[in-house]
């Protein structure tokens, strides 16, 4: 049998479910309480999200892909050719394909933290660009990384969809200096940063008519009823997002409507009737926040892009 599947060489670094546990219990602990927005993304979570991108309320996504088709080939010239381009949580590799032929990287460097879908991604990617040479590395990109990857030449990495608005703005100072050791001096970091824009607008993208966000918030639940044996009465939460403009942040809440008591590994957590769980903070960016923000963490900016209704940027910049 001739078996004639691209080659995806694959990287484990097994981001552990240890560390899903110790941070739930950690999170439900908490007052308020929380749970972290990255374990979003099981099998059913990356679908879910992927359909979140498509939803007419949640103009992120096909913004996004407006400016890297435009400008595609002025970041290119940015990035130069050749470069090692790494993605920092992949998921489903869609946007890298309107940039792949401009850039004309030596390598794609898929990172995620979703095993299944990584590799199916990578794979599909393979198929579709033949000529591109595909690494699929999966790794908890947001834990402080010891990163063994050898591949030579210089590096540019890629991080779409405002991913970076998930950590608070220290942490995210963090996560850019880390993805200034990954790309080294010199480097290039080609961004995508929402911005700060009307409440109703950012609150409706959020809390789709449809409701596949409140699915994407819920799943979270299902999965950890799933996967540590927990036991959250899933159908008496209720899903809302809100902008908290002090913070200048999108939070999602699951609210609990009736009292009830959630046991994980021996550990008891009370909730009370109408109290949240916190599962996602979503920072938004004024031009200037974020120039200062990425400055900071040892970034210069070269260039920014945003779309005419400056509902979102992205930006090349260099460590
Ligand atoms: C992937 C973190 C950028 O905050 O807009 C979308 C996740 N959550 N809808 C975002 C998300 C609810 C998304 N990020």
């Amino acid at each position: 049998i001739i078996t004639d599947l691209p080659a995806v060489e694959f990287y484990d670094f097994e981001p552990d479910t240890g560390d899903l546990r110790s941070e739930v219990i950690a999170g439900l602990s908490s007052s308020p309480k929380y749970l972290p927005p990255k374990y979003f993304y099981d099998q059913r979570g990356s679908e879910l999200f992927d359909q979140i991108c498509e939803l007419p309320e949640y103009y992120v996504t096909r913004t996004e892909l407006g400016l890297l088709q435009r400008h595609g080939e002025e970041m290119a010239a940015l990035a130069g050719k050749d470069a090692v381009l790494m993605e920092l949580g992949s998921g489903s590799s869609m946007k890298i394909r309107t940039l792949l032929a401009a850039l004309q990287p030596q390598a794609y460097v898929a990172m995620d933290i979703s095993k299944d879908h990584l590799l199916g991604a990578a794979t599909q990617l393979a198929e579709d660009f033949g000529w591109l040479e595909v690494h699929a590395v999966c790794v908890d990109y947001s834990q402080p990384w010891e990163f063994p990857y050898q591949k030579q030449g210089r590096r540019t990495a890629f991080f779409p969809g405002s991913s970076l608005g998930n950590f608070e703005p220290g942490a995210a100072k963090t996560l850019l200096s880390q993805i200034g050791d990954l790309v080294g001096r010199g480097g290039g970091l080609l961004i995508g940063i929402d911005l700060q824009k009307d409440v109703t607008v950012l609150e409706a993208a959020y809390n789709d008519a449809q409701g596949v966000t409140e699915a994407f918030n819920k799943n979270l639940l299902m999965r950890l009823n799933a996967e540590l044996k927990a036991n959250f009465d899933i159908d008496n939460f209720t899903h809302k997002a809100l902008w908290n403009p002090a913070q200048n942040r999108i939070e999602m809440h699951l609210f609990s409507q009736i009292q009830q008591t959630i046991q994980i590994d021996g550990h008891k957590f009370n909730l009370a009737p109408g109290e949240s769980i916190h599962t996602e903070n979503s920072y938004k960016y004024t031009l200037k926040q974020f120039q200062t923000l990425a400055s900071s963490a040892g970034f210069e900016t070269l260039k920014v892009w945003t779309d005419d209704d400056d509902l979102f940027s992205v930006h090349y910049l260099q460590f």
